[in-house]
């Protein structure tokens, strides 16, 4: 496939796919199957979790990188959980664009007879990715053609690799407003979380990035206020042990931290657009 300055087509375990690379060294693999970015090479490592266990049949939804969860946040509506646009293949707007040292690309999610079926409303959505030297910017966009309001929820729901999710700080959230889905108990964050079982939790999104702090390395993850919150997510060992698409052990090496739209839909006005990202930066 094409070398373009900038990216090149590939295939991931049969799926097509699309690798932006920098000059300096940093590279995304994103699939065309959901638009999820399944890499992020910065600084020579990988910064995403992908599950070696994850299905990768172009049917079933892809367990790690940063899926796009659309038109719907979870279970939260009649859609299937986490919406329709992460078991959907994707198309590239174009090739990259490689300026200096930074590398874009567009993709569409074109609707089609299953999503219809699923949600009449006519929509367009895209995703951008931007990659600069130790950073990965993702911004969600939904335009809303008409003829009547749109509403929805959803996340980039993204899955960091980590060295050991128990040691690692999440610092940035104390004092938030939060609601545990385990107890659904509403309540306000205090201190730092510790990550040493399941733990499902949406906070309001504060104003000031969040700072993950792991063995010795800092990644910054600061998302568009148009998100209204944050969700953090680790499986813990007995329900990691109860996903057939996560080796066990799993659980150990991630962490999600979300930026997501959860309790109150997001309304797009008729002609009306949308636009959220998540921005994660290696320090
Ligand atoms: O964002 C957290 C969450 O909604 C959890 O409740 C958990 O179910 C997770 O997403 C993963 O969902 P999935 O459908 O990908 O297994």
């Amino acid at each position: 496939m094409g070398e373009l300055a900038g990216g090149h087509a590939e295939l991931f375990h049969g799926l097509p796919a699309y690798r932006l690379r920098l000059p300096q060294g940093d590279s995304a693999l994103v699939l065309l199957y959901g638009a999820q970015v399944i890499s992020w090479v910065s600084g020579g490592r990988e910064r995403l979790y992908l599950s070696p266990r994850s299905k990768l049949d172009g049917l079933s939804a892809v367990r790690g990188g940063i899926p796009i969860c659309f038109p719907q946040f979870n279970q939260r509506g009649p859609l299937p959980k986490h919406g329709f646009a992460r078991t959907q293949s994707w198309q590239l707007e174009g090739p990259p664009a490689l300026t200096g040292q930074s590398a874009a690309l567009t993709l569409s999610l074109p609707s089609d007879a299953r999503i219809q079926a699923l949600w009449p409303q006519p929509f367009k959505v895209s995703l951008l990715l931007e990659l600069q030297p130790g950073s990965l910017r993702m911004t969600l966009q939904v335009n809303n053609p008409g003829p009547m309001p749109m509403q929805f929820t959803g996340a980039l729901h993204t899955y960091l690799a980590v060295s050991d999710v128990s040691e690692v700080r999440l610092m940035g959230l104390d004092g938030q407003p939060e609601w545990d889905a385990l107890t659904d108990m509403h309540g306000r964050a205090a201190g730092v979380p510790q990550f040493r079982g399941e733990f499902d939790r949406v906070y309001e999104a504060g104003q000031a990035p969040l700072v993950l702090h792991d063995a010795g390395e800092r990644m910054v993850i600061a998302q568009s206020p148009s998100w209204a919150n944050t969700v953090v997510w680790n499986p813990g060992a007995e329900k990691c042990a109860s996903l057939p698409d996560m080796p066990p052990d799993g659980y150990a090496s991630m962490l999600c931290v979300e930026a997501a739209q959860v309790m109150q839909p997001i309304d797009v006005p008729r002609d009306g657009v949308w636009s959220g990202w998540q921005c994660l930066r290696v320090q």
